[in-house]
């Protein structure tokens, strides 16, 4: 008697196999800030991973903690089978794993890496992300060489770093870029910190100009932060005070609409150039990672460091060309 039952059960369970093996592949991604361009763009590119490969995606933004656990739920129920994450507070990371764990979805980061209760990062979430100290440095490289090309006296200019140090992409490319000031011969005396309270223009505009008032004896200024948003805040508060293109010098980290929308602006604005990065491998080449995960039980490299190049109203024309 016992064999039928267990050729039954084995049979069962084959069929279930095949079943879950045919079962449509559907991924989700979730951004903290859906609005911000570079996570409209991403979610372009990976959309386009999703026609190429023929998953379903799933679009959720998650402004905050308790939106991102509905999101990773509400994923589960609709039986998706993995998700990549830029999440809105990086320390959420434990609860990310957790969660995803206990729903049995795969779970890949984006963006920002995801720390424990340590403030360490997970190296058991795979990540891709931006190389933030060497993309800084980029910045801080090019502040330098404009102000040079301006014949600016480093002595009698402010450094504004827009500053979220909260999280620690964001620190890692304001140091970079404060580090390659410094070699520049810049004085540190002359950097004044910013703290925005979000990262977007707006907290970076009141963030700004608080700093540009409390330390107007500076009638020059360079700008930097963790990306075009924060940096399009502080030249909105300079101009606020009459400091146009010829006398701030801001360059970004980004390159999408925000950055693209200053530059076709028929008058320069303070809002010199960018580091573009790439939202096409951080939104196509994630997607398509957890997808090959899912599929093929090929888990994506633990870390993934993608690279930029400096944008200017000079060389973006070509730059878009090329297509990030
Ligand atoms: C962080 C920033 C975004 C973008 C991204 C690559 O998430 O908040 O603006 O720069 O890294």
């Amino acid at each position: 008697m016992k064999i039928p039952v267990l050729a039954a059960a084995v049979a069962s369970t084959a069929l279930s196999f095949a079943v879950q093996a045919a079962d449509p592949v559907k991924i989700g991604f979730l951004v903290k800030q859906a609005e911000e361009p570079w996570f409209q763009d991403e979610w372009r590119h990976a959309e386009q991973a999703a026609k190429d490969k023929g998953f379903t995606l799933v679009k959720i933004g998650v402004p905050n903690g308790e939106k991102m656990m509905a999101a990773i739920d509400n994923l589960a129920a609709q039986k998706a089978q993995g998700f990549v994450i830029c999440a809105p507070d990086v320390k959420l990371g434990a609860a990310v794993e957790r969660q995803a764990k206990r729903q049995n979805l795969k779970v890949m980061s984006v963006d920002d890496r995801l720390v424990n209760g340590a403030g360490k990062p997970i190296a058991s979430i795979p990540h891709m992300g931006i190389s933030g100290y060497e993309i800084g440095r980029q910045v801080g490289q090019g502040l330098a060489e404009e102000m040079k090309a301006r014949g600016w006296n480093p002595a009698e200019v402010g450094a504004l770093r827009v500053a979220y140090d909260q999280l620690p992409t964001a620190k890692e490319r304001t140091q970079g870029a404060v580090d390659a000031l410094k070699e520049a011969g810049f004085p540190v005396a002359n950097i004044v910190d910013a703290p925005q309270t979000r990262t977007d223009t707006e907290s970076a505009f009141n963030a700004a100009n608080i700093a540009l008032t409390k330390q107007a004896r500076f009638k020059r200024w360079v700008a930097f932060g963790l990306n075009d948003e924060a940096v399009l805040g502080a030249v909105r508060a300079a101009e606020g005070r009459g400091l146009r293109a010829d006398s701030m010098i801001g360059i970004g980290i980004g390159g999408s609409k925000t950055a693209l929308n200053e530059f076709a602006k028929p008058v320069a604005t303070g809002f010199y150039g960018t580091v573009q990065i790439s939202p096409k491998r951080h939104g196509y080449e994630t997607a398509a990672m957890v997808y090959q995960w899912i599929t093929a039980n090929q888990a994506p490299a633990p870390v993934t460091l993608t690279k930029g190049q400096l944008m200017t109203r000079k060389n973006q024309a070509e730059l878009t060309k090329a297509g990030g």
